[in-house]
């Protein structure tokens, strides 16, 4: 008998989260159908094609989910199956200069397909990219479902918004989910966060072809660091489980931006002292400085710490994180060196 695969419709396709997320879906039971806005986002996955990811069964479907017409009609043209909402303006310091725009974007979308849901298709699954920086005024410990929800930005607050939108359609009767996602890198995350800016810097540094200085804003920060591959494949198991719910996804272990940094450089066997502090703080190897700090980084609010319990989804999806925070440095400062080389 043939086997039918069910349609996944994956928005932000192009994102490090689409990319990684349509290549485990295409080779596991389903057709993707990747929304991307335009076909400039397809560089993630060339360069996962060359590290031996494939991208079967898949159609690419241009729009935006901010336009709900264009998020009627694919509910109109598709029998889909579950719908992972990943579309986002993600990055929580341009959201302090743009709140208007990162609340549609995440905000709208999310209301776009409920309402699709609710008018066309009511039995289709829908996965949600929630955040940790829902914690935000928190006073450190580890964060579970159940800690306060105290958003310190304006993505953070449209992420609430967006929270907030799923737990009601899951009251209506609709399968939704939330998976609250702690950090998570990898070779095809986005310069403008601060894992792969270091990671860039650090392999040019190791080549020879910076003698730069890195600069960036709060050193102090620690986050809760994990690998990307896994991130998504705990998106899918919270859809394919009975029951709709929210789930924190992270690896229970934090660490500082200072610590990254280090880490880095000492991948490739250079020691970084760090001496100074505030903004006067810089790193040395060899007595040159080759990071420092630039107030120009430093967020209006920025989020201390965040370190996840993701015993839930342990314990009820049997979700289990296979990088450590070391694997997933020198994964990144890796693949930058080589892609310098080529
Ligand atoms: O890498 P970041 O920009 O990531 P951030 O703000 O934690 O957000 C990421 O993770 C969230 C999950 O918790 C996602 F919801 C969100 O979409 C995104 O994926 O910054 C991490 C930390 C911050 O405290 C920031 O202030 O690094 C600090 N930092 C210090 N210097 C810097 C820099 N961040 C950036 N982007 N660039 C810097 O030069």
């Amino acid at each position: 008998m043939r086997h039918l695969r069910k349609n996944a419709l994956v928005t932000g396709f192009g994102g490090q989260d689409a990319t990684y997320l349509a290549s485990w879906l295409g080779d596991n039971d389903y057709n993707v159908l990747a929304v991307a806005r335009s076909a400039r986002t397809f560089s993630n996955m060339q360069y996962l094609e060359t590290r031996g990811f494939s991208f079967k069964n898949l159609t690419v479907i241009y729009g935006d989910v901010t336009d709900a017409n264009f998020i009627y009609d694919v509910f109109k043209s598709y029998d889909i199956h579950s719908v992972y909402n990943l579309a986002a303006q993600s990055h929580v310091g341009f959201s302090f200069e743009n709140p208007v725009h990162t609340m549609n974007v995440n905000y709208a979308g999310a209301a776009n397909i409920i309402n699709a849901i609710r008018m066309f298709q009511p039995s289709v699954r829908l996965y949600q990219a929630g955040t940790s920086e829902l914690f935000g005024y928190n006073h450190g410990g580890l964060l579970d479902e159940s800690a306060v929800l105290a958003p310190r930005s304006p993505y953070a607050i449209s992420k609430l918004a967006a929270h907030w939108a799923i737990r009601n359609a899951r009251h209506e009767g609709i399968f939704a989910c939330n998976g609250i996602l702690f950090n998570h890198e990898s070779p095809i995350r986005g310069p403008e966060f601060v894992t792969r800016k270091i990671s860039r810097f650090v392999a040019k540094y190791a080549r020879g072809l910076s003698d730069e200085t890195l600069r960036l804003g709060n050193l102090d920060a620690r986050r809760d660091w994990g690998h990307a591959y896994d991130y998504v494949k705990a998106m899918v198991k919270m859809m394919e489980h009975g029951k709709p719910d929210d789930y924190v996804i992270a690896s229970g272990e934090s660490h500082s931006v200072r610590d990254f940094v280090i880490k880095a450089f000492d991948f490739l066997g250079f020691d970084v002292k760090f001496s100074g502090e505030g903004e006067n703080e810089t790193g040395s190897i060899n007595g040159r400085a080759v990071v420092c700090v630039d107030p120009k980084f430093y967020r209006p609010n920025d989020v201390n710490c965040l370190t996840g319990d993701a015993s839930k989804a342990k314990t009820i999806l049997g979700w289990q994180p296979s990088v450590s925070f070391d694997q997933l440095v020198s994964d990144m400062v890796r693949s930058d060196i080589v892609r310098l080389k080529s």
